[in-house]
């Protein structure tokens, strides 16, 4: 039988490495789009063992002539963009670039499809980011978006487009709303490898100390594994709908690192507010986790719980790992580079 062909933007990322490892055992012949002036290094793809199983092709969101050729003779089954600037931090200091690479480059690349290859169906990385801080206590695909960086607002962009789309040519796309999703292979700029990768250091004497911002706001967080999984099934449905994919728990950043701190042998406890928090281990008396106004945001989120239930309920996903067997995960992960 001739193998299906899915193209994968974002390859050199976290999403991108787990649902290329995924596809890959369903015997998909997968392609993967780097962008030109990357480093070229897959260390990901590298650390799962299958950098060669993937035919990389050049793939850049920014530059549509490029995103046309792809398209127009790669004859793909299924697409799924996962490719996007992804980091919400970066998004206040460079508010066009994001919205050119995560907003334009999504119609960039339905335009292309449209006139290409309308049978392709197309996932596309829609996040939690864009409920903002809702009114309600935990948010489903019916609940009200009010983004709150600019990072959400080009998100939120892509996500219309995707259902503008959907139903004005009758492309077969969904959008995934996935709300945060971690593993060993995080990028270091996000918030939960940054704890495991710090606390590491400290415990092995290289770094003082763990400078974080705003601890206090609440996170969904699931294992990146299970999430990609989802983004299969939502293709493999007779018709196109979006899904919210979460892990259907919420704790604090501060949850998180008490968690990742026991796990490396700190007993916390915390003193002080405001910029002034601090979390001290009880043996040593060393100070562990330091506030550091530098990390905040102009705006937050606050508190982010998903409700999966209808992902659930029509593609029989469920996640598998909760949060102490994630964090298990990305400590070990951790502490194998000191062994
Ligand atoms: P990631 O690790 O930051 O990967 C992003 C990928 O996009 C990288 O491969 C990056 O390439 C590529 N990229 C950036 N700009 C590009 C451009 N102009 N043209 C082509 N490729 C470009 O992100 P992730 O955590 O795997 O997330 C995957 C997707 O899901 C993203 O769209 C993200 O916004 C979305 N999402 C993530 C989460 C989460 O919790 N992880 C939750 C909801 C939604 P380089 O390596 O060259 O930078
Ligand atoms: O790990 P974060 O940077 O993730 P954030 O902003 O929730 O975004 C991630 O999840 C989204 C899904 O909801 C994705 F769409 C997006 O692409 C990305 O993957 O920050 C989590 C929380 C924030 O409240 C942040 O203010 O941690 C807080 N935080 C506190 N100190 C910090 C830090 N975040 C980072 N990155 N670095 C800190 O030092």
């Amino acid at each position: 039988m001739k193998k299906k062909r899915a193209l994968i933007t974002g390859i050199s990322g976290q999403d991108g490495a787990y649902l290329a490892e995924f596809l890959l055992n369903k015997g998909y012949k997968v392609f993967g789009g780097e962008r030109q002036n990357a480093s070229g290094d897959l260390w990901r793809l590298k650390s799962l063992g299958i950098e060669r199983d993937i035919e990389i092709v050049p793939f850049e969101l920014l530059e549509e002539n490029n995103i046309n050729d792809v398209i127009r003779y790669g004859n793909f089954n299924e697409i799924y963009n996962l490719a996007a600037q992804s980091f919400v931090g970066n998004s206040y200091s460079n508010p066009v670039f994001t919205s050119n690479v995560n907003a334009l480059g999504v119609t960039r690349l339905l335009e292309s499809i449209r006139h290409f290859s309308k049978n392709t169906k197309l996932y596309q990385a829609s996040t939690s980011e864009m409920y903002g801080n809702s009114e309600t206590s935990k948010q489903n695909e019916s609940t009200k978006f009010k983004p709150v960086s600019p990072y959400a607002v080009s998100k939120l962009y892509a996500h219309w487009m995707i259902n503008l789309y959907r139903e004005a040519y009758g492309l077969f796309c969904c959008s995934g709303i996935l709300f945060n999703h971690e593993s060993p292979l995080r990028g270091n700029e996000f918030v939960t490898k940054k704890i495991v990768s710090d606390l590491a250091k400290v415990k092995y004497d290289s770094l003082s100390h763990l400078s974080l911002g705003n601890i206090h706001s609440k996170r969904d967080w699931g294992f990146a594994k299970d999430y990609v999984r989802a983004m299969w099934l939502m293709l493999q449905q007779k018709k196109a709908d979006d899904y919210v994919i979460s892990s259907g728990m919420t704790y604090t950043v501060k949850d998180f690192i008490n968690n990742a701190a026991k796990y490396y042998g700190f007993n916390l406890v915390w003193k002080g507010s405001g910029l002034g928090e601090k979390a001290i281990d009880n043996k040593t008396k060393k100070i562990i986790v330091k506030i550091d106004k530098k990390y905040f945001r102009p705006t937050e989120v606050n508190f982010l719980y998903g409700d999966s239930s209808k992902a659930k309920k029509i593609l029989k996903w469920s996640p598998k790992t909760n949060l102490n067997g994630l964090i298990k995960k990305m400590c070990e992960h951790e502490i194998k580079k000191y062994k």
